[in-house]
């Protein structure tokens, strides 16, 4: 069910600041950005010039000090925070790994970048990476 490394996700503490660097140190393009009050996030996708469907990397900065990133910059500090598939369909991909016995953070898939439907595998349960599911809105 898994087609491609949709993303991976890298908390900063500063949105504008990091894209900058990126874009100065190895010429990744900003392609989308968005806030999503849910996740409490401000976050950037970046793409390789010209490879706009291919992997991206997500910044992820918290709006809250309660979200998930704030509190991952808190206990470990910017670095990489997940690794995301992109699958078909998220909720056949979510219920296949429950199967498994793997521990899925949401009981149905929520909003994600660009009105995809995501979950999450937690980390305990996926070698001690936070794994994200993506299914990418129709047209996307
Ligand atoms: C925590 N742990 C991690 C981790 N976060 N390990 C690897 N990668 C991470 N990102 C470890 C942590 O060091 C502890 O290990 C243990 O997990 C704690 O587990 P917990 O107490 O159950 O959970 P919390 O409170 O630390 O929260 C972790 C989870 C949380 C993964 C449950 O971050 C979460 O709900 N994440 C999903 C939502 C999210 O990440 N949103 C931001 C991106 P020890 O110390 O016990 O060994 S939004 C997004 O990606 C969007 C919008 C999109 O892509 O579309």
């Amino acid at each position: 069910f898994i087609t491609t490394i949709d993303h991976v996700g890298v908390a900063v503490a500063d949105l504008d600041r990091a894209i900058e660097f990126y874009e100065q140190n190895f010429g990744l393009e900003v392609t989308h950005s968005e806030v999503n009050e849910e996740q409490g996030v401000r976050e950037a996708m970046l793409h390789a010039p010209g490879d706009s469907s291919g992997p991206a990397v997500q910044l992820l900065a918290p709006l809250r000090e309660d979200s998930a990133i704030a509190k991952f910059l808190d206990r470990q500090g910017p670095g990489l925070q997940q690794l995301a598939y992109r699958v078909t369909d998220v909720d056949a991909a979510s219920a296949a790994l429950r199967d498994n016995g793997l521990r899925l953070l949401y009981p149905e898939a929520r909003r994600g970048t660009a009105g995809s439907r995501i979950n999450f595998v937690h980390p305990k349960d996926a070698g001690g990476v936070l794994v994200e599911l993506v299914e990418p809105a129709a047209g996307h």
